[in-house]
């Protein structure tokens, strides 16, 4: 048990005063059953609504993508990309430390050549064969891949449940994929989760999960409801996988000098469809890594779209002039 953590000054990202690493009704040997034993791996994961398993990507995979982040995409202070937070295509903003601060969206929708070693690196680290099997353990069938990120430093994720964003045709059955690539230090906010989360209502959290409303609700259930909030001590090449009606976030660093670097992906059946609860239906395009089907979002079904994508990625002064004149003409 850790006792951690202020809470946060704004209210939809406070934490609860005791945070765990390991839910304390589940035992004190901190276990998680493998993928190998597929009953027992199951059962645990439908009765927490989360589970971990050790070591399931090899570490030079991890350190691999990093470095291709590190040098194709952090030094890009033109350059835009799809936030997680926002849901826009925006510059950088780094922490005090220089830690890219909001999450990169879509891996697979980057531009192919720019950013060639970091995209190919994360792809390949998303759909190992050791998640792939998990996830066929999980879902009785092969997964897809329908949503990636890449996460550097912390944007300190409100909590939510993924489902309300994006999910599988059936709701609920989406899994997110968290992949530490590296030791995660207590102290740079770690991924938290509230075990059982998927199997209880939250009052009130109908409505725009991008509202501070549904944010406070859900910060509140973690803070002052009646389930506990976990953390699980992640180390290189760890993998937790959480269902998608699982309440999680991160928690606030409290050491600025440490990064929280993961890649993560959202994975369906592969017999069923996905849907976006927050935005109109995107591209169904897919490719392929590693033999499984990767969903691709890039908006650019015209020509228009098509030539804005391109001034985006290769003129990005251009574009940057072009959104800030918009931003300026948009009425207040
Ligand atoms: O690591 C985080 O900050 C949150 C990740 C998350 O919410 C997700 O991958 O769905």
């Amino acid at each position: 048990m850790e006792q951690l953590l202020q809470a946060h000054q704004k209210p939809e990202l406070a934490t609860r005063q005791t945070i765990y690493h390991y839910p304390p009704d589940a035992g004190n040997n901190e276990h998680y059953p493998r993928p190998d034993d597929a009953a027992a791996f199951k059962a645990w994961f439908e009765q927490q609504g989360y589970i971990v398993i050790r070591r399931a990507v090899p570490q030079a995979l991890c350190s691999a993508g990093v470095q291709a982040f590190r040098r194709e995409v952090l030094p890009d202070r033109l350059g835009f990309f799809e936030r997680h937070a926002s849901g826009k295509y925006e510059r950088h903003v780094l922490t005090e430390s220089g830690f890219m601060k909001y999450p990169i969206m879509n891996l697979q929708d980057l531009p192919e050549k720019k950013y060639a070693g970091f995209r190919r690196s994360g792809l390949d680290l998303l759909t190992q064969a050791g998640i792939q099997r998990a996830i066929g353990v999980l879902f009785g069938e092969p997964g897809r891949v329908v949503h990636t990120m890449y996460f550097d430093g912390n944007q300190t994720t409100w909590a939510h449940r993924d489902g309300h964003y994006i999910d599988s045709q059936q709701s609920g059955k989406m899994i997110g994929v968290w992949v530490a690539a590296e030791d995660i230090h207590p102290a740079a906010g770690r991924f938290f989760i509230v075990p059982r989360s998927h199997r209880m209502p939250v009052p009130g959290e109908e409505g725009d999960p991008n509202s501070t409303a549904y944010k406070a609700r859900m910060a509140d259930f973690v803070c002052n409801g009646p389930l506990h909030c976990v953390a699980p001590v992640l180390q290189c090449g760890d993998v937790l996988l959480w269902s998608a009606l699982t309440i999680h976030g991160s928690l606030p660093t409290t050491d600025m000098a440490f990064s929280r670097r993961s890649f993560t992906a959202h994975y369906v059946p592969r017999s069923h469809q996905f849907q976006w609860n927050v935005r109109a239906q995107a591209s169904r395009r897919q490719m392929f890594v590693n033999g499984l089907q990767v969903v691709q979002h890039r908006d650019d079904d015209t020509l228009f779209k098509r030539l804005r994508n391109a001034i985006r990625s290769d003129m990005p002064r251009v574009y940057g002039l072009a959104q800030a004149l918009k931003n300026r003409r948009a009425p207040t």
